[in-house]
């Protein structure tokens, strides 16, 4: 499944300088001809695709853009300077919309649209010298510039799945991690639709993460919730497997952990070898550095211990989230 990141920005083009009317001024040359320059163009605001970018969420921060006006016409026939354009990146399968018209739909990296078109520089009398007209003191005004409120749409493919048991934390620890809110409770099957959110690294960098119900052995063949969400984890490059460190029904963390990986592999052998994150979720229960150690030694591979409550772990999660992303 693909999810959607969609915002509102408002963007104005820069409005075009006025053409000058003036007349040169020389001491020996009291009546000299028209000499007024015409007007800079206006800024366009442009969008263009780029790989670097993943999300619309700087956009969406931002709010408004402006590209800066065009300067007027200048005596001695000067030209106002044209304004440069306003470039703002969006991420490659941006859709831009205006009211109910689709400006452009970006898909490949480099494209471009303008989507806010600046005013044209204004004619300057000295344009209109003519033989029967000396001294025209006619002059245009700039361009016009517009405003638009566009809606950007972008459909997303989460990088991070979040796995685990029911009750593992895992809402707990999409909620810890972005701005997304999901349901949290202490029963199984909390969350019954797919949940999504940005995680940041600190740094300028963005992936998306997903959580999804909880998995219980026996799921591919229908037991809780079933398994057919996992196709919304397929093409996730990486898993976090979430672990709870202190199951409530007396049962073990890593024959929980292996019970997940039996499910994964009856869904797909895709999803069975996608990478995974081993994560102990719930460090803040008394006996948890045991509980972390017996984990490790049972299974074989590195866990991180995490404490989605309090937010210990997590500074290491996201390093490991980040790290081949
Ligand atoms: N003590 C402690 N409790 C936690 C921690 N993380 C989550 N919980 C609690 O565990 C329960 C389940 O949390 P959820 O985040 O809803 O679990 P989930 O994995 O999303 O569960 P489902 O959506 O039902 O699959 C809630 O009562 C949480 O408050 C933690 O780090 N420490
Ligand atoms: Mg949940």
């Amino acid at each position: 499944m693909k999810f959607v990141d969609a915002t509102t920005v408002t963007v104005t083009s820069g409005k075009g300088g006025d053409g000058l009317a003036s007349f040169r001024h020389e001491r020996n040359l009291p009546l000299g001809g028209p000499d007024g320059g015409d007007g800079g163009r206006g800024g366009s605001v442009i969008l263009r695709a780029s790989e670097n970018v993943d999300t619309l969420l700087a956009l969406a921060r931002t709010g408004k853009y402006k590209a800066a006006d065009g300067e007027a016409g200048r005596a001695v026939c000067r030209h106002g300077a044209n304004a440069a354009d306003l470039t703002i990146e969006v991420p490659v399968g941006t859709l831009i919309a205006d009211g109910g018209e689709i400006l452009a739909d970006l898909t490949a990296h480099g494209q471009e649209a303008i989507v806010a078109r600046g005013g044209a520089g204004g004619f300057g009398n000295r344009r209109y010298a003519a033989a029967l007209n000396q001294a025209p003191d006619e002059f245009t005004y700039g361009g016009e510039s517009e405003t638009k409120k566009l809606h950007l749409e972008l459909k997303l493919i989460a990088d991070v799945g979040l796995i685990g048991f029911p009750n593992a934390g895992k809402s707990t620890l999409l909620g810890r991690l972005s701005a997304a809110r999901p349901k949290i409770a202490d029963y199984p099957f909390t969350t019954m639709q797919p949940q999504l959110g940005i995680v940041e690294n600190g740094a300028g960098r963005e992936l998306i993460l997903a959580d999804i119900p909880g998995l219980i052995a026996g799921a591919a063949a229908g037991r809780g919730l079933g398994h057919e969400f996992l196709r919304h984890v397929e093409r996730c490059r990486v898993l976090i497997h979430l672990v709870n460190l202190y199951p409530l029904d007396g049962t073990y963390p890593w024959d929980n952990f292996h019970a997940i990986n039996r499910e994964l592999a009856a869904f797909s052998e895709k999803l069975a070898q996608t990478p995974q994150i081993v994560v102990g979720n719930k460090t803040d229960l008394t006996g948890a550095d045991d509980a972390l150690e017996l984990l490790r030694a049972e299974i074989g591979l590195p866990v991180i211990g995490i404490s989605a409550a309090t937010g210990a772990g997590l500074k290491e999660l996201k390093r490991e989230m980040f790290k081949n992303n």
